[in-house]
């Protein structure tokens, strides 16, 4: 129950992350292809060249309309696709195909071309290209995939080539990570053999994606490293306001503003720069998104200024090539997925760089709620990641994650290299990364109790999942306490709140809930009496209690001789 790759990871907002693996039997081949990637009429810089490319020769088989008079050209404008309700057989068959083997509508994307226009979604002020240096750097793109869908793959590396200048793209680099699904064979390699700038590298083994990069950045020649996951859209200037902020300090590391291509519809969402968020992560070590925090909104005059963010999302960013391999690239042991964002982004602040998001740079990426591809049979890949970053990085404060995973670190390698790299780098300490870079992040050895609380004569703990995005299943209740942190585990913080990351225990009169923190007292106040080992709620004086059938939470007239009402508080320390 304490958040194994298999459950869904619950994030805030968008979903990064949010993926559950999925250790099926092989992919199936694709099925479902049609015409409208060949009608490019509408595409923007279009070249001779570039035309009648799109269609997949193995993937034409068997060639699904959609019924009746479906639009001209679906999703242009980055508009959304919707299919009818109504559909013959055969097509709901390929629909639902697509949905299964990539975990987003690849029907639709077959349909959209793979040159679409998008919506402009930066603000006036970015617009003005003379704030940009004129002499910018090369990049080279690299871009990583596994098993991507044809077109959703073709669309990420012509939006790069239809809105990028070209004199500032070195090569694209494309890294097959071992995929085998049939279109991503020779067909790959015949259909970019008219695009001398994309080059395509095979891996001979399934690395996962950090080693993949990696592999990718060892054939880069160009002064700066830009990465892409295979399923974005880059919209017009994306490139240039990255570029700018490397080419005046080369240890500056920068990220668009990721906008949501809907997995459904493909409709490009974007919102202006003063919805832009920055990246943080709780003690999971999972990465979440925040507003950006008052303290960074005051050094800046305009809200489309790069702002400084204490972790990246991941999988879209831009660095400079001498500056990440000084920063040791990637660890070369974290395995398919996970934690190697935070890996980089603590290093980058800790070893003398800066983290920035860059809110004239707008890039599309397709959230998935569930990875489609397979991991690694039996392994806790996530977990041994994030146990190598904890290791290397986190000093002391590794050890709120491990508690979280209930000390249970299984095997991760060996990380002595990776610590000389620190050592000799002279890296300043994860306190120091805490206090000036992410003092927003509530730490568990400042709060009055961390860890299980549990109901003294059941034996039964306090247990929520995290809170989801979609708010789906926000209810505590209980469960035999299993000492494996995870969903059992809980801060008592000063002010008393009771808390998992940024969600609040919080009562309204009903049930007892988990609801966004918000720092207000009222519903979210607690109080813990160690002397009775009652749990007083705030706004109502009531108690938390276990129910008599004892299988689930009530409040109640607080009343001390009530065994039920008393609990323990793992780690508690009133002074
Ligand atoms: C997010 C990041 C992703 C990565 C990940 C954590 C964004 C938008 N996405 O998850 O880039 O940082 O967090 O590790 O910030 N891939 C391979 N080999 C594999 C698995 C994946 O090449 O074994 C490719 C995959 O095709 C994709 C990229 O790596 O292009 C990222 O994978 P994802 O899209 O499943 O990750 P995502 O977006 O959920
Ligand atoms: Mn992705």
């Amino acid at each position: 129950r304490n958040v194994p790759i298999g459950e869904d990871f619950g994030n805030n907002g968008n979903v990064i992350g949010g993926a559950q693996k999925e250790d099926e039997a092989d992919i199936p081949p694709t099925v479902g292809k049609r015409k409208v990637e060949l009608e490019e009429d509408k595409k923007p810089r279009k070249k001779a060249h570039e035309v009648a490319k799109a269609k997949p020769q193995d993937d034409a088989k068997k060639v699904i309309d959609p019924p009746g008079n479906f639009e001209e050209n679906p999703g242009e404008m980055g508009k959304p696709v919707r299919l009818p309700k109504e559909m013959p057989d055969d097509m709901k068959k390929a629909v639902d195909d697509g949905w299964t083997k990539n975990a987003f509508n690849q029907y639709v994307s077959d349909l959209v071309s793979v040159h679409r226009s998008l919506p402009d979604p930066r603000d006036a002020w970015c617009k003005d290209s003379t704030q940009y240096l004129t002499n910018l750097p090369t990049t080279d793109v690299i871009i990583c995939f596994h098993n991507e869908a044809w077109t959703v793959l073709l669309r990420t590396v012509h939006s790069v080539l239809d809105r990028s200048p070209e004199h500032l793209i070195g090569k694209i680099i494309l890294v097959d990570d071992y995929s085998d699904m049939p279109h991503l064979k020779k067909q790959l390699e015949d259909y970019f053999a008219a695009y001398p700038k994309v080059q395509i590298i095979r891996g001979q083994k399934r690395e996962g994606l950090i080693r993949a990069r990696i592999l990718g950045a060892n054939h880069a020649k160009s002064a700066v490293l830009t990465y892409l996951d295979s399923h974005c859209e880059c919209t017009e200037g994306w490139l240039e306001p990255l570029l700018d902020r490397i080419a005046r300090n080369s240890t500056t590391v920068v990220c668009p503003v990721i906008d949501v291509i809907s997995d459904d519809t493909l409709e490009y969402h974007y919102r202006d720069s003063s919805g832009v968020n920055v990246g943080g992560f709780d003690w999971n070590l999972q990465f979440s998104w925040h507003s950006v925090p008052e303290r960074e909104r005051k050094r800046h005059n305009n809200s489309a200024e790069p702002v400084y963010s204490p972790t990246m999302a991941g999988g879209l960013f831009a660095i400079d090539r001498e500056f990440f391999d000084r920063l040791g690239t990637y660890d070369s042991g974290f395995d398919i997925w996970g934690g190697e964002n935070l890996e980089l982004s603590f290093k980058t602040w800790m070893c003398g760089g800066t983290l920035e998001i860059v809110p004239c740079s707008h890039v599309g990426h397709i959230f998935r709620k569930r990875s489609p591809y397979k991991w690694r049979s039996g392994v806790n890949v996530l977990r041994k990641n994030s146990v190598r970053l904890a290791e290397v990085w986190m000093d002391d404060y590794a050890q709120y994650y491990y508690h979280r995973i209930g000390n249970d670190k299984g095997d991760w390698g060996d990380v002595t290299d990776r610590k000389k790299l620190r050592a000799d780098l002279k890296c300043k300490s994860f306190k120091w990364y805490l206090d000036n870079i992410y003092p927003e992040l509530f730490i568990p050895g400042d709060s009055v109790a961390h860890g299980e609380i549990a109901n003294l004569p059941t034996g039964m703990c306090l247990d929520a999942k995290e809170l989801s995005t979609e708010g789906d299943d926000t209810s505590v209740s209980i469960y035999e306490c299993h000492g494996q942190g995870g969903n059992q585990y809980w801060m008592l913080s000063k002010t008393g709140e009771i808390r998992r990351d940024d969600s609040c225990l919080d009562y309204a009169g009903k049930e007892v809930t988990l609801y966004p923190c918000h720092g207000g007292k009222g519903n979210q106040f607690w109080s813990y009496r160690a002397n009775t080992k009652q749990l007083h709620h705030g706004t109502s004086g009531k108690c938390l209690a276990i129910s008599d059938s004892k299988d689930k939470l009530q409040m109640e007239e607080c009343n001390v001789s009530v065994a039920r009402q008393q609990w323990s508080m793992e780690n508690y320390d009133s002074s």
